[in-house]
């Protein structure tokens, strides 16, 4: 029995108030879509089925080098996380999933973590292992890297707290590793780049296989921080090249803020796409690193680029199904509200990377008409689909206007008069 979280009645009053411009400004984009040849009946299909993970550690305000505000009514545990993700989901509709992080979340009991997921409405997606902090009772420390590390008995701990993650995931119905690593260094000629990488790679397969039959693990690559000098898994290269040593289960994320400011991640997209080995995405913006901005809030452009190159492929192969995960630090707003709207970014992004006229592109591509080529893609891109994406909610019981729907429901302030309160001045980046 599903156990939702925001009344009912509060979603159909709010959804109420908006129905007759909703159906209005519904009406006037189908009948725009059908002049251009879509049919609108299926972009919401599609809209409703589209899924993104929310990850664990975006429910709690995020911070950075300098210092964290905490809102008030923050998660206090795994428990909460999943409530807030389920709220979320319930009025989003397109984040079923949840993807948690050990040993932030670690569960005392997995199977009953998986019980209150259930009656919540969310299934877990990729575990996300920790080997960039030192944990309480520790016994060898990452503070000179993990799975790269010089010392043998580090590189054992490192591999033997992935295992663990694979055995919790396996009781929660995970079918999914993701392994980010901070191992790297500060000075030329700290490392030996080729010996380290080394290690890497003979690291990683121990884990590899300890992977069951049907589970994927990803290998996501970050260009610098925590390590200013150097990185072991700087790049897709870098990335790429190990997932190719390990074997067909592990597979290249994409995170979008782990590149330099100037790469053309849409193209990185491609290329592993077409060497089968794109498992899956990090969604976030930035401006100048790795900043996790929520999605799409400072170049929606390049998101809807990188959605075309992925409904591209899936055109191509309809088997096509790489993850999708949102990795987001909110550090000025209410988190539950930024992961919806980011949610909702990316599901704007798929939807209207499906209005390229492929015909009219390809056309262009073969006959190097460089300027009918950016007028399809900008066609697309510049296409208000919030209509679409409103009625997909509607038809899934969920809100069509999330945000003021989440805030006449008072989630927050109920949350806050039960939940301990978390002292401000606490540490940075959570
Ligand atoms: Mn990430």
């Amino acid at each position: 029995m599903q156990e939702l979280i925001i009344n009912n009645d509060v979603i159909e009053s709010q959804n109420e108030k908006k129905l007759k411009h909703h159906r209005e400004d519904f009406d006037c984009l189908a009948q725009n879509l059908n002049n251009r040849g879509f049919e609108i009946e299926k972009l919401v299909d599609l809209a409703s089925k589209y899924g993104i993970a929310i990850p664990s550690w975006g429910t709690g305000t995020g911070g950075t080098r300098f210092a964290r505000y905490p809102g008030k009514g923050e998660p206090g545990g795994i428990m909460d996380k999943i409530d807030d993700c389920s709220v979320i989901n319930q009025l989003t509709t397109c984040t079923p999933s949840i993807s948690i992080h050990i040993p932030w979340d670690k569960p005392k009991d997995p199977k009953s973590l998986k019980l209150h997921a259930k009656r919540r409405g969310l299934s877990f997606d990729a575990m996300n292992s920790n080997s960039f902090q030192d944990q309480e009772n520790q016994k060898y420390s990452y503070k000179f890297g993990s799975l790269s590390h010089t010392d043998l008995n580090t590189r054992k701990q490192a591999i033997d707290h992935n295992i663990e993650c694979i055995e919790i995931g396996k009781v929660l119905g995970s079918k999914a590793l993701t392994v980010w690593i901070g191992d790297g260094s500060n000075f030329p000629g700290q490392s030996n780049f080729k010996k380290a990488f080394e290690r890497y790679i003979e690291s990683a397969s121990e884990i590899y296989s300890a992977l069951p039959q049907d589970w994927l693990m990803y290998l996501e690559h970050k260009i610098y921080e925590p390590a200013f000098y150097s990185t072991v898994i700087q790049d897709w290269g870098s990335n790429y090249l190990a997932a190719v040593e390990l074997g067909d289960k592990a597979q290249c994320l994409v995170d979008l803020g782990h590149h330099a400011p100037t790469v053309n991640i849409e193209m990185i997209v491609s290329r592993l796409i077409q060497f089968k080995k794109l498992g899956g995405f990090h969604f976030n913006d930035s401006k100048y690193g790795d900043d996790d901005l929520d999605s799409g809030s400072i170049n929606p452009y390049q998101l809807f680029l990188v959605f075309s190159e992925l409904v591209q492929a899936s055109l191509e192969n309809s088997e096509f199904r790489p993850a999708f995960m949102l990795d987001q630090s909110h550090n000025v707003t209410d988190p539950i509200e930024s992961l919806m709207v980011s949610a909702i970014e990316t599901q704007r992004a798929f939807i209207q990377a499906h209005l390229v006229d492929r015909d009219c592109l390809n056309f262009a591509q073969e006959s190097n008409d460089a300027l009918l080529a950016s007028e399809a893609m900008k066609n697309a891109f510049r296409t208000d689909v919030s209509p679409i994406l409103r009625e997909a909610r509607f038809r899934t019981n969920g809100a069509l206007e999330p945000i003021k729907c989440f805030r006449a429901s008072r989630y927050r302030d109920q949350v806050a008069e039960i939940r301990p309160k978390i002292l401000s001045g606490s540490s940075g980046i959570v």
